[in-house]
């Protein structure tokens, strides 16, 4: 019985990256142990997280991180558990992570070709009231380890080889595209493994759902305004949208791709380059998007075309079901 197959036949993450990368004859498995180290920063904030509440991680650890929030103690303790099991991997060269305002380039004696950028646990508001919170990270290659500059990750998202993240919801959810589709993984904590649960997500071509901070309108421009009044007001006959807003990026776009709509973190007048940061909130998310049959627009162009100046730099971000951003994509061309 295939139901039999389903349940002895296990594709754990590990077993499913080595089947791909079989495919490439001059792959020597490098990648398979990166993932899994990631795959073990992961499993260490899914369980930080669960435990957040009991071991009293919660409070402030009297630091403020690099874009001036108070930081968390459960990021501080991810950002280290990331960096010390990437770094530890030997596969990587240059680590960028929301937390540290600048770059880790790894000595050399422990380098290999991967340069990962990644948000160790965004959400965190979200944290105290056992909210949905995340990682999010993207990889890419060094273009020479031996020489690793910051601009091996000033590249724009399409040059990423891979992009994923992890939902610490109701289950551990880890979903990844290595360039060939997404795929969904689920944390059997009594396995300790994480299972192809949600293989070839397929985001619907149109939704049903608008997700934005609608507290910011009033500093909205005018098609974000006009776009998001249209979902409230369709004027061509069509049902309203739904609004859901969690606040909490990686749970947002989750549903995204599940259920369909558009997910939008405009710019506003307060904050013109909107609040998302390009390398590991908007990168890999767009990466995931555009994998899944959708699209991501920054308000100007297709969000992977954009080239980042800065490591920390924010982008205006639209992500979704296909025929949705075509919409919000014509709206910003009609404004010129
Ligand atoms: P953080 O990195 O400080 O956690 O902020 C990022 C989060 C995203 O997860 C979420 O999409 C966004 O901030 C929500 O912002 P806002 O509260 O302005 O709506
Ligand atoms: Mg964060």
């Amino acid at each position: 019985h295939a139901a039999d197959a389903h349940r002895t036949d296990l594709m754990t993450i590990t077993r499913y990256v080595l089947n791909e990368q079989s495919k490439y004859p001059e792959s020597r498995g490098d990648f398979t142990i990166l993932l899994n180290h990631i795959v073990l920063g992961c499993k260490f904030v899914c369980s930080a997280v669960n435990k957040a509440g009991l071991a009293k991680l919660i409070g402030l650890a009297g630091e403020t991180n690099v874009q001036g929030e108070e930081q968390k103690k459960l990021d501080v303790l991810s950002n280290e558990v990331f960096i010390k099991s990437l770094v530890s991997s030997g596969r990587t060269c240059i680590l960028v992570s929301e937390e540290d305002e600048e770059a880790t380039f790894v000595e050399p004696s422990k380098r290999g070709k991967y340069c990962v950028v990644f948000d160790p646990l965004d959400g965190s508001s979200n944290i105290d009231c056992a909210v949905s919170i995340g990682t999010i990270f993207g990889i890419y290659m060094v273009k020479d380890s031996h020489e690793p500059t910051l601009d091996d990750v000033l590249q724009p998202g399409k040059h990423m080889l891979a992009a994923g993240y992890c939902m610490y919801g109701s289950s551990c959810t880890l979903v990844l595209s290595t360039g060939e589709g997404v795929h969904g993984f689920t944390l059997d904590p009594s396995l300790g493994e994480f299972i192809l649960t949600h293989p070839d997500i397929k985001i619907p071509k149109k939704g049903k759902i608008y997700s934005v901070n609608e507290g910011n309108a009033k500093n909205w421009d005018g098609p974000t305004a006009k776009y998001v009044e249209k979902c409230k007001f369709p004027k061509d006959g069509s049902s309203s949208k739904s609004l859901r807003y969690i606040g909490s990026m990686v749970a947002d776009v989750h549903r995204t791709l599940l259920y369909g709509g558009i997910f939008l973190y405009p710019a506003d007048k307060k904050s013109p380059n909107g609040k998302l940061r390009v390398l590991y909130e908007v990168f890999p998310m767009s990466f995931l998007t555009e994998q899944a049959g959708g699209q991501a627009f920054t308000g100007k162009q297709r969000a992977l075309d954009l080239v980042p100046t800065k490591i920390h730099e924010r982008s205006p971000i639209f992500l979704g079901s296909y025929d949705d951003v075509e919409e919000i994509k014509a709206l910003y061309a009609a404004e010129g």
